[in-house]
């Protein structure tokens, strides 16, 4: 039976305990939201089909634990992430200046062409804001990654952050195509040469 979707990306959601990755992911997947706080325990997945410009595309997103308890275990699912979005909270000025530790991180053990995107979530608490707008902008922009605000609990631009992280995925899928199609159109072009030398060294030697 074929598939009911095009490809499978892999993405990967970090950031510090509490910042929301689980109601992020339960948001985007399941359209719910928990307003209790089970901390999550390792790693956990959910999966999605998408119409990415009328492509069926199944996002399968990886939901990490933000204790530092399971930093081990959820580090080595890095190297196998497409695209992964890097989330903190803005009523929690800690899990900001954290992003550098998460970005560090994933320079060091994600694959070299890893997208990413970057999320302030719980923008619904106003009053209970620290980090504004222009700080995550700024951030964003110097690692020249898309930024979006989000609120998991009034489902704005969750859709968004993520429907975005896909396109950069099938972008930068796009990129290693062509540069394989160009490989290979090398490697041919070579063995064209190859064959071409050895056929006129043949009619040499043998006088023809
Ligand atoms: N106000 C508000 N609270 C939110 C929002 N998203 C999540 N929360 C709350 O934040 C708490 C933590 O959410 P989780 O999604 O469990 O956090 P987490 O990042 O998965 O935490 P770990 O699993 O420990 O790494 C919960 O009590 C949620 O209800 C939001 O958009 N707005
Ligand atoms: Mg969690």
């Amino acid at each position: 039976m074929a598939a009911e979707f095009a490809a499978t990306y892999k993405i990967l959601v970090l950031g510090d305990s509490n910042v929301g990755k689980t109601c992020i992911v339960h948001r985007f997947c399941d359209e719910r939201y928990y307003d209790t706080y089970i901390s999550t325990i390792g790693i956990d997945f959910k999966q999605k089909i998408i119409n990415l410009d009328g492509m069926p595309i199944k996002l399968q997103i990886w939901d990490t634990a933000g204790q530092e308890r399971f930093r081990t275990l959820t580090t080595a699912y890095y190297r196998g992430a497409m695209g992964i979005l890097v989330m903190y909270d803005v009523t929690n000025m800690d899990s900001f200046n954290h992003l550098t530790y998460w970005f560090r991180n994933v320079e060091e053990n994600a694959s070299q062409d890893v997208v990413k995107v970057l999320v302030g979530n719980k923008c619904d608490a106003t009053h209970m804001r620290v980090v504004d707008y222009e700080k995550g902008q700024k951030m964003a922009e110097t690692f020249d990654i898309p930024f979006f605000e989000c609120s998991c609990k009034n489902n704005e631009n969750i859709h968004e952050a993520f429907i975005e992280l896909a396109r950069k995925i099938r972008e930068q899928r796009e990129i290693r195509a062509t540069k394989f199609d160009e490989m290979e159109r090398l490697q041919w072009e070579k063995a064209d040469l190859n064959q071409n030398k050895q056929l006129t060294t043949g009619a040499y030697r043998c006088g023809c």
